[in-house]
């Protein structure tokens, strides 16, 4: 590897230049294996991939602590990668296996960490929006200096749960970052058909929350503005939002019939904003790496992705047994 040096574009160093490109290929090649095992019939119920918003996740992962939380939506891998569970883990759950975070029966959209402070997968769409209050106001509440990331899609924006949560995270002054990931699309409807004012951050104007919007393209511009977003939060002055533009490459699910965009129209974007691509140039041009350490990097994130696929084929379905069990809660929680 050549020694560390600030990279060409900005002042930020090799090494994190190296670590956003290889959680973010990481991302990319467990949701390509994903997509083959579901095309293999190895994957049933529903499966949302990630592929295109890799820097969001990524980037403000960078910009977050040990001890801070998040909560998403179904299209959750990505965030369950970047937050450092096991990929074995998440990818027997998506084969239905025994090995998987919710012993197989939780599937693509129901996994959870309490370790990495990873609070789902939501299939009901906006509704980790207000849990995403909810864990904030528990820190605010214990008084620690915890940060919630509460991820949420355009078409979520539009739900009205979303602004009783602006309303109450604000009157509370609760640490929680609202992040929009806007891609564009509500399953197979376009921002621009379904939502009259262009610009989403600008509705927490209503109720005195601050925001911006961010090139969710570019990690390293994403970081930034997670770490502003952090320093607001953390100082105790309430939420934040970020509304960070990205795209996603696949089709809503897997079975999306992909016929409100042009091919073109994905084309255009993976030529010439991929997030993986971006960081790869500044690698390349900045000398911070050479053909052949990004080749070492891809084959080793690729064994990582292939140990997963065949941890995930060899776990044993759950026993009939565990039908009865993780229904309700046994215990109540006893939290320091
Ligand atoms: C309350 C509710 N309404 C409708 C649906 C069906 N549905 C699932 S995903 C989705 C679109 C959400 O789009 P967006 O918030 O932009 O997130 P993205 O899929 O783009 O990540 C809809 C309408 C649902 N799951 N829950
Ligand atoms: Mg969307």
């Amino acid at each position: 590897m050549p020694p560390k040096q600030a990279a060409a574009k900005s002042n930020v160093s090799a090494d994190e230049l190296l670590g956003h490109y290889r959680e973010m290929l990481l991302i990319r090649r467990f949701e390509e294996k994903a997509g083959q095992l579901y095309g293999m019939g190895l994957i049933g119920g529903f499966c949302h991939l990630y592929i295109g918003q890799e820097a969001v996740v990524v980037g403000l992962e960078a910009a977050a602590d040990e001890g801070d939380k998040r909560v998403t939506s179904y299209r959750d891998h990505g965030h369950m990668l970047a937050c450092g569970m096991d990929p074995k883990g998440i990818m027997a759950e998506l084969t239905g296996r025994e090995g998987g975070f919710s012993k197989g029966k939780g599937g693509s959209m129901h996994m959870f960490s309490k370790e990495k402070h990873f609070y789902g997968g939501h299939g009901i769409v906006g509704a980790q929006v207000p849990l995403g209050a909810g864990l904030a106001f528990s820190d605010k509440y214990k008084g620690n200096d915890r940060v919630t990331f509460a991820y949420f899609g355009d078409g979520a924006a539009n739900q009205g749960q979303v602004y009783e949560t602006y309303n109450m995270a604000q009157l509370w002054d609760l640490p929680v970052i609202f992040v929009i990931e806007n891609n564009g699309y509500a399953m197979g409807t376009s921002v621009v058909r379904s939502t009259k004012s262009p610009s989403l951050w600008e509705r927490g104007a209503a109720y005195g929350i601050k925001g911006e919007e961010v090139d969710g393209m570019n990690v390293l511009a994403v970081k930034e503005a997670g770490e502003r977003a952090v320093a607001h939060c953390r100082a105790g002055k309430g939420p934040y939002i970020l509304e960070v533009k990205t795209y996603r490459y696949r089709g809503h699910s897997m079975s999306d019939p992909a016929k409100y965009r042009t091919r073109d129209e994905v084309q255009k974007m993976r030529d010439e904003r991929d997030p993986i691509e971006q960081v790869r140039d500044m690698l390349l041009t900045g000398k911070h790496a050479t053909d052949d350490d990004l080749k070492a990097i891809d084959k080793e994130i690729k064994a990582i992705v292939n140990d997963a696929a065949e941890f995930s084929k060899e776990s044993p379905e759950p026993h009939l047994d565990e039908l009865w069990t993780d229904i309700y809660a046994t215990e109540i929680p006893q939290e320091a």
